[in-house]
């Protein structure tokens, strides 16, 4: 989607530090992080929200997870373990509308969310 920020970043139209890829998604480190380690994994194709996740796309998710769990290895999180979040809509707190999950570890996390 031509002025979708992620889409940008995925397609170098915006530089970002981009920290892994394959041909469904990228990873990259938030811009505003929230612990120690905080990063994006963003499926390469336009999805708006988790509300569009359906039959056709379902094994992206699972892909993430399993992505999510070698991200956390590699940044040394997976032993005290880590959060994976994807907010959805405005109550779900999500700004950028392209999905995206967020992998954050490093601290204690609270529960519930604010
Ligand atoms: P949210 O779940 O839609 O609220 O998350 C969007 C995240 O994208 C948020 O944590 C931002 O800090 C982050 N982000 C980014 O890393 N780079 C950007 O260029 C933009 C947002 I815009």
């Amino acid at each position: 989607m031509s002025d979708c920020i992620f889409c940008k970043i995925i397609n170098r139209e915006i530089e970002s530090k981009i920290i892994y890829e394959d041909d469904y998604v990228v990873a990259f480190p938030d811009i505003n992080p929230q612990a120690p380690v905080h990063l994006l994994i963003v499926p390469k194709a336009h999805i708006d929200s988790p509300l569009d996740i359906d039959d056709k796309n379902k094994e992206l998710v699972g892909h993430v997870y399993v992505i999510a769990k070698k991200l956390a290895k590699q940044y040394g999180i997976d032993s005290k373990g880590y959060r994976i979040v994807s907010n959805c809509g405005d109550d779900g707190g999500q700004t950028v509308h392209h999905i995206h999950f967020h992998l954050l570890g490093g601290r204690f996390m609270t529960w519930p969310p604010g």
